[in-house]
């Protein structure tokens, strides 16, 4: 089977717990904090990997996790780091966040082109810090410490594309699978009958010094873009290659239909599927040219795609258009004309990988885009009130923040009260009607509101 969707649950680890201690020497009555801190969870890393050419390992296996981060300890030992979890995925896989409930894709992570590419698709917790930490001029021997922050977790899924440069595409049976076979080593089924290719097949072809990728795309039918046939899967294919080479069969074989609707059809449903697909670089191909009585369907079909080449370069004959105006006739059976399109395609792509280097020098870094979004939201929180005294407050830093805390411990839970104060959610609750001694849940957590603080000062010199 060729998995190229799937889905996975995956989480960091969790950090570990900062320590309260204090020094103890033999002559010294009473030492100063040295609490160490816990180390940082592992995360969770995707890489793009050469070697790897789908998706199967993660057909049953659904679950990753990340080592966790150890406690700190006394005499200022910081706990270890946890170890990352690196999951691999072929080169061309994309990594998006994917929400279970609604099975939706979210916002792209990364885009994985490159073997050994990855991209940090959720982060370990950071580990509590030690009671060293919290020494101020007035608190000298801070008794409490930050438990281990939980890891980020959630479904991701990979995606994975093939990375040809040139695909061909057509109605079943055009002889989609006897052109690769010609062109390349690639050894596809071959039939009389339509959809004998149920799976992309990859070839590599050569024409002089230049080389290329070429896939053999299952054959697309009217309908496609809405999931009518086997295309429909495979059209997603098509988005990732630079080159569309579009297999008319001249003889209308299949079902004893006309090559000109064929043509008509395949372009409509490549253009419904993506509208961007309509304009990507094509080359027309006629095939079959060893059938008698093919020339005429074979002139029609020169004078269209002329026509549409001009169409394409919005009307002007001499401006460059995404389409070629030649009509490539070649017979996969006999091979005739097959070089000189193999050597077309090869040019075009060469020219296409050239013009994409030059675009990618100047995009921006992917990873770093959706790390400051997810930053910018993870930052985010809500206050809902859930009756005239009672509120909660949601949000995954604010969450974070409670269950990091020590709940047996008075000290650990005035600083926390003081960091939520620090990030605004003291003035959102107020700014939502909270008054002092109103209950204000969050996580599994309640505790009274108040808004004027007696140990207002206490962490003041901390940084938060
Ligand atoms: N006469 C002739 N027959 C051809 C030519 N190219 C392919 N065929 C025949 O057309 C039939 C279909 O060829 P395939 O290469 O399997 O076609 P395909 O486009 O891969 O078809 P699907 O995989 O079903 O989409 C086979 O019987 C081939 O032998 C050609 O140039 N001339
Ligand atoms: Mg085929």
């Amino acid at each position: 089977m060729f998995v190229d969707k799937v889905h996975v649950h995956v989480k960091g680890g969790d950090g570990g717990a900062g320590c309260m201690s204090f020094r103890r020497e033999a002559h010294v009555p009473k030492g100063g904090p040295d609490g160490g801190d816990g180390g940082h969870g592992g995360d969770i890393v995707v890489e793009a990997d050469a070697s790897l050419s789908s998706l199967i390992d993660y057909r049953f296996k659904h679950h990753f996790k990340a080592e966790r981060g150890t406690h700190g300890k006394g005499s200022r030992m910081h706990g270890a780091r946890g170890t990352d979890l690196v999951l691999k995925v072929p080169v061309g896989t994309i990594v998006r966040e994917y929400d279970e409930e609604s099975k939706e894709a979210g916002e792209v992570i990364a885009d994985l082109t490159h073997d050994g590419e990855r991209v940090r698709a959720m982060s370990g917790g950071a580990g509590g810090r030690g009671n060293i930490h919290f020494v101020t001029s007035t608190r000298r021997a801070p008794a409490f410490a930050e438990l281990g922050e939980p890891a980020q977790e959630g479904w991701i899924e990979f995606e994975m594309k093939l990375m040809a440069d040139a695909a061909l595409v057509g109605m079943p049976s055009a002889g989609k699978s006897s052109l690769i076979s010609k062109i390349s080593a690639a050894r596809p089924k071959i039939g009389n009958y339509p959809f004998t290719t149920l799976v992309p097949n990859l070839g590599v072809a050569r024409s002089g010094d230049l080389s290329f990728v070429v896939a053999d795309v299952p054959g697309l039918i009217e309908g496609a873009h809405e999931g009518k046939g086997l295309g429909h899967e495979f059209l997603r294919h098509i988005e990732r290659t630079a080159l569309i080479v579009h297999v008319v069969d001249l003889t209308g074989d299949w079902e004893g239909r006309d090559p000109l609707d064929d043509y008509r059809i395949i372009n409509n449903e490549i253009a419904l599927h993506a509208e961007e697909l309509a304009s990507r670089p094509r080359i027309v191909v006629a095939n079959k040219i060893d059938m008698p009585g093919t020339e005429e369907a074979c002139r029609k079909l020169a004078d269209m795609v002329r026509a549409d080449s001009i169409a394409a370069a919005g009307g002007d004959e001499f401006a460059t258009s995404p389409i070629d105006p030649k009509l490539y006739r070649i017979s996969a059976l006999t091979g005739e004309g097959v070089e000189g399109l193999k050597a077309a395609i090869a040019v075009k792509v060469h020219e296409l990988r050239e013009a994409a280097r030059i675009e990618a020098e100047s995009r921006e870094e992917f990873e770093f885009v959706w790390e400051h979004r997810r930053e910018v939201r993870d930052r985010r929180f809500e206050v809902i009130r859930l009756s005239s005294d009672v509120y909660r407050v949601v949000g995954p830093q604010v969450e974070r923040m409670v269950v990091q805390t020590d709940w047996d411990n008075e000290e650990a839970i005035s600083f926390l009260q003081h960091r939520l104060k620090k990030i605004g959610v003291d003035a959102a609750l107020e700014a939502a009607g909270a008054v002092d001694g109103d209950e204000i849940r969050i996580v599994g957590r309640a505790f009274e509101f108040e808004s004027v603080r007696t140990s207002e000062d206490m962490f003041s010199e901390l940084d938060i």
